[in-house]
């Protein structure tokens, strides 16, 4: 079953980028992926530290934004094992929250740190 993302973004301007907010950003201030049910790391939150994820278990196929450490880089794909489509994310300088598009939207299944 499909799950469809109700949350709000009319509060946001800038779609898929937005600062990381205080608490955020102390969640990824050791170089840590934040994964996120909602829109803009709202609802339930998985931090992934620093270690890569073949299965994402009781997180598989729930993310819908994700927040990158700075200068890290991690690849986020649609299967188990680093298989299907993948998609790239990187904290830039920063730091970013990213929104998924709608072909990952709730279907990343596993996550490689890259950098
Ligand atoms: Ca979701």
């Amino acid at each position: 079953m499909k799950n469809i993302n109700h949350t709000s973004q009319e509060l946001h301007t800038i779609a898929g980028v937005e600062d990381l907010d205080n608490q955020n950003s102390a969640a990824i201030s050791g170089g840590y992926a934040l994964l996120a049910d909602g829109s803009f790391l709202s609802g339930e939150t998985s931090n992934l530290g620093l270690t890569s994820q073949r299965n994402l278990a009781q997180f598989d196929n729930k993310t819908s934004s994700i927040a990158v450490a700075p200068r890290r880089t991690w690849d986020f794909f649609t299967g188990r094992n680093f298989t299907g489509r993948r998609i790239r994310v990187s904290g830039g300088l920063n730091g970013q929250v990213r929104n998924l598009p709608a072909a990952f939207n709730n279907r990343i299944s596993s996550a490689r740190r890259i950098v």
